[in-house]
């Protein structure tokens, strides 16, 4: 197939799969995220490529704003005109550098339990089987809602055959969004991969997101300080207290004392983030701060998910946070 009878094809197909999306997800989805789903799909990649036989790729220069975004870490790298900002936006796509998120299987309804499986593919439709360890785990998994309610960050196990795969149950229904972050072994890049899931049912998405810079689950409240910005990499400290005092017996979790995730409001981009300072030791304890660097691609409003451990168990605050600077 010549390239502009694949264009058209992707066109239609795109079309369609949009057509079907608006029926279903109308009522649950902001605009703003199917405007920005769609254009990443029509910037660079086939969404229905993958389901055909797993082999055909978007054309060469299809992938190309995931190439820049995936590139945008190393700096002077000029790929030409339309380049993004300094920041790497992540994560809105099914492919980045030749690697396929397959489809994802999970239970159809809400309150089912089942099992949530995908794999990754390359350019020859095979499974990666080698990934290395960063932050502790050779793949990352987070999941959650348009709307940035049901947020999970978990691990799921592979196959040998190269199969993710973890117990899943949805709690609510809507149009969700499931991101793979890992670094393949061939390459030693970081790519960040994901998929809209939709789950059936009557939504009650959340209101617009306020500006949060602190929030209380489990008992302790985690409170945000420093400036997200456009404009360089910047601070962000994480301070977890209980009943006012600070806890200084937050356990390591992920490579460090706390694993932040950065989402973009309205598209759920996926922000690089990460934590200040040495990967803690084994059994150690600290807090009661956590400081991560971050950058944000655009000026606006970020989704920010912090995971902390104390005696054992997992926590996680939500933030809500405007940028500084420009815009
Ligand atoms: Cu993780």
């Amino acid at each position: 197939m010549n390239a502009p009878q694949r264009l058209g094809l992707y066109g239609g197909g795109l079309a369609a799969l949009f057509a079907v999306t608006f029926a279903v997800a109308g009522a649950v989805v902001p605009q703003a995220s199917v405007d920005a789903w769609s254009a990443s799909a029509e910037a660079g990649s086939g969404p229905d490529a993958m389901e055909m036989d797993g082999t055909e790729m978007p054309g060469d220069a299809g992938g190309h704003g995931q190439d820049e975004a995936a590139d945008a870490d190393g700096a002077a790298d000029a790929h030409g005109s339309g380049a993004p900002g300094p920041a790497s936006v992540r994560g809105l796509a099914l492919e980045q550098d030749g690697l396929l998120l397959s489809p994802v299987t999970a239970p159809d309804e809400v309150g089912e339990r089942g099992t949530l499986s995908f794999s990754v593919t390359d350019a020859d439709g095979a499974a990666v089987t080698a990934f290395e360890t960063e932050h502790d785990k050779e793949l990352h998994l987070v999941v959650v809602r348009s709307d940035g309610e049901r947020f999970r960050h978990v691990h799921p196990t592979m196959s040998a055959d190269g199969v993710w795969s973890i117990p899943w149950t949805w709690a609510e229904p809507g149009t969700y969004r499931v991101f793979t972050d890992f670094v393949p072994a061939a390459s030693g890049e970081n790519v960040t991969l994901s998929r809209a899931v939709e789950v059936a049912g009557p939504v009650d998405p959340r209101p617009a997101a306020a500006v949060s810079a602190s929030d209380t689950t489990g008992g302790y409240t985690a409170t945000l300080t420093g400036d997200l910005s456009t404009d360089a990499e910047s601070t962000l400290t994480a301070t977890v207290t209980r009943d006012g005092e600070p806890v200084t017996g937050l356990e390591p979790y992920l490579g460090a004392y706390g694993h932040l995730v950065a989402l973009r409001d309205g598209d759920l981009a996926y922000l690089h983030v990460h934590p200040e300072g040495d990967e803690p030791e084994p059994g150690t304890r600290s807090g009661p701060d956590v400081t991560f660097m971050t950058e944000a691609p655009t000026s606006g409003r970020y989704l920010l998910y912090l995971d902390f451990k104390v005696d054992g168990d997992v926590h996680t605050a939500r933030f809500v946070v405007d940028t500084e600077g420009r815009g």
